[in-house]
């Protein structure tokens, strides 16, 4: 039997290349035309593809792949990936969920506290040589504040656990109610926004959250209103953040997540209360690599025993 053959789509971690490499034939999709000349030469037998989220996979790439079974993301969004394709045309989708939730419920509170208590501003104050003229006293503050959770699910979850323990009080909205939590839920993100001192974007990107929180959201947060995102960018119109920024509709913001990256507006670089990250929460070696190992898997896993670990609800395993 010949080896399947798997298509990798962008640079991945060191053990995707390796351990993909000596079980199965490998080719690089190559960034612009060079792209063109890989897929004319083996477009017909790639069977499988290990799919950075830095490149989209459109239902152009997947229809230039005849035999493709099985698109295994890095990462546990995937709205890099035009599914509903995929499953039309019986693909199986595969992501990453559960191996970096608690690494990127770090990085949320770490960014929630960096935006209230102005961290990134007072360090820059600080490296400007200004200790001496004192740094302002911080208006934003977690004490006494309820952090509003829009997207409780794996991520989401593991971020009110800290939050709680911070003392934060908890309130969430979900498009399902979630009967395990002690935490109230709210029927809309516009009751979200105006129950909460800080609203943090924790749900996925894609079609049905593309731009869902918007100029009416900001203004229910209000003026002593913190917003983070750790989300998708896309789920925020981006110009009406930096509106809602600019004349103060709200306090301050904190995004790792960006509509058009790595695009981030000047106008948002441009203000001292924002605080910006590369879209870096789940960065770590460690998680990286489990991420990595579970991609890996989830293609030896449809390869040698004909089951992916963890499909995609959208392209279920065994199929229904
Ligand atoms: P998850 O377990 O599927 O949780 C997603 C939550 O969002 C669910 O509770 C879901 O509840 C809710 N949701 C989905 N669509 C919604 C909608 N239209 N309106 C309201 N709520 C909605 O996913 P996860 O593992 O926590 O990951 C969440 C997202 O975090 C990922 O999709 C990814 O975009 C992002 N992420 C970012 C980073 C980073 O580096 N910044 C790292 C990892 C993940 P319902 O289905 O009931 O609505
Ligand atoms: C990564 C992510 O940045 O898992 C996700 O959905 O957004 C992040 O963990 C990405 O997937 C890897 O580049």
């Amino acid at each position: 039997m010949p080896k399947p053959e798997i298509l990798i789509t962008g640079s991945l971690m060191p053990l995707v290349h390796e351990q993909l490499s000596a079980a199965y034939t490998t080719h690089s999709l190559p960034a612009g035309d060079a792209a063109d000349d890989v897929l004319n030469a083996v477009a017909d037998e790639i069977r499988g593809i290990a799919g950075s989220p830095a490149r989209g996979i459109g239902a152009n790439l997947m229809d230039r792949l005849p035999r493709l079974e099985i698109i295994a993301n890095y990462g546990v969004g995937y709205d890099n990936i035009d599914v509903p394709h995929a499953a039309a045309r019986n693909i199986i989708v595969t992501n990453t969920p559960d191996v970096l939730s608690e690494e990127v419920a770090d990085a949320a509170i770490g960014l929630m506290i960096m935006t209230a208590r102005e961290l990134s501003a007072a360090e820059r104050w600080l490296r400007a040589g200004k200790w001496k003229k004192g740094y302002p006293l911080t208006r934003g503050t977690l004490r006494g504040k309820r952090l509003g959770i829009f997207g409780l699910g794996r991520i989401g979850r593991a971020i009110a656990v800290r939050a709680q323990a911070m003392g934060m009080e908890i309130c969430y909205h979900n498009r399902t109610r979630v009967r395990d939590v002690p935490y109230p839920y709210c029927s809309s993100l516009r009751e979200l926004a105006s129950h909460c001192d800080v609203l943090l974007c924790a749900a996925p990107g894609g079609e049905a959250t593309r731009g869902l929180i918007n100029a009416e959201i900001f203004q229910a947060l209000g003026a002593e209103g913190i917003f983070i995102n750790i989300g998708r960018g896309t789920t925020v119109d981006e110009p009406a953040l930096v509106a809602a920024l600019q004349d103060r509709t709200i306090m301050a913001a904190g995004l790792d997540v960006f509509e058009n990256e790595p695009h981030v507006p000047q106008e948002l670089m441009d203000m001292d209360h924002v605080v910006l990250l590369p879209h870096m929460a789940s960065a770590s070696v460690h998680t990286r690599n489990a991420m990595a190992q579970l991609l890996v898997d989830n293609l030896i896993g449809w390869f040698e025993n004909g089951a992916p670990l963890t499909p995609v609800a959208e392209t279920p395993w065994p199929r229904k």
